[in-house]
């Protein structure tokens, strides 16, 4: 899967990128990230990329035109089309349906905004998909476009050492059930014990109480995903 990612601040992305799955996932070329910097585009020898709102008020707005033609150059040099996503808290949430779909693109192309957003014309010319991670208001899309990049690339086939560990996660292909709860050695810490039962050998006796285990902790912490009810993240979009 290729990456192109748009910002003011690619060093947030590639210190994250850097890291752990991610990095792994690149370096074995599986997932191929390339980090963009508007502010490469910008023609006036201050480099402005924001510029106060017509109208007035607080706060900057990114100016349209290094947004539209970076955009416009990486997307014409890709070898075949891709999506193109905004991270902003006006778009559609985003649940693990959404990252699935997307996950089985072959290339995205993400734009991070910052400050109180673009131009409006720069939705209006690149007509992106437009996504938030959730009701609430960062200081930019980096973070929220790093959520992103994490969800969609562990689905990628060969990112997890173990592909089972995506298809049983919670919110997965209609998944609605938290996961059940794990240990490792040692058996015993500070007086607490591993349940006897995952010491038993007893693999059907194992799956029954990680089965138990799942829908009473549904049941305690997130009684919304079985009854459909509440703020469900699963929930179809109504938008
Ligand atoms: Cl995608 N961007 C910003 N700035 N804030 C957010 C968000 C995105 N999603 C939730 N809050």
């Amino acid at each position: 899967m290729r990456l192109d990612l748009f910002t003011l601040f690619p060093e947030i992305l590639s210190g994250y990128l850097g890291q752990s799955i991610l990095a792994k996932a690149i370096e074995r070329k599986l997932v191929e990230v390339h980090l963009h910097d508007f502010r490469r585009w910008t023609k006036d020898k201050h480099q402005s990329v924001d510029d106060r709102p017509f109208g007035g008020g607080p706060g900057m707005v990114i100016k349209v035109e290094p947004v539209v033609e970076c955009v416009e150059a990486v997307c014409n040099a890709l070898p075949a089309s891709g999506r193109l996503i905004l991270l902003t808290p006006q778009g559609r949430r985003l649940t693990q349906p959404i990252v699935e779909e997307l996950a089985a693109e072959s290339s995205l192309q993400l734009l991070c905004g910052r400050y109180e957003g673009f131009d409006q014309r720069v939705t209006e010319i690149l007509q992106p998909d437009e996504i938030s991670i959730g009701d609430y208001v960062l200081g930019g899309g980096e973070v929220a476009a790093m959520v992103l990049v994490d969800a969609v690339a562990r689905l990628v086939p060969g990112v997890l050492g173990d592909q089972r560990s995506c298809v049983e996660d919670s919110f997965s292909q209609g998944n609605r059930l938290l996961e059940f709860a794990q240990y490792t050695r040692p058996r015993e810490y500070r007086g607490y014990q591993v349940p006897e039962v995952l010491l038993s050998g007893n693999h059907e006796a194992i799956s029954k109480w990680r089965r138990e285990q799942t829908l009473e902790r549904t049941r305690d912490r997130r009684a919304d995903l079985l009854d459909g009810s509440g703020d469900s993240p699963v929930e179809p979009d109504r938008s």
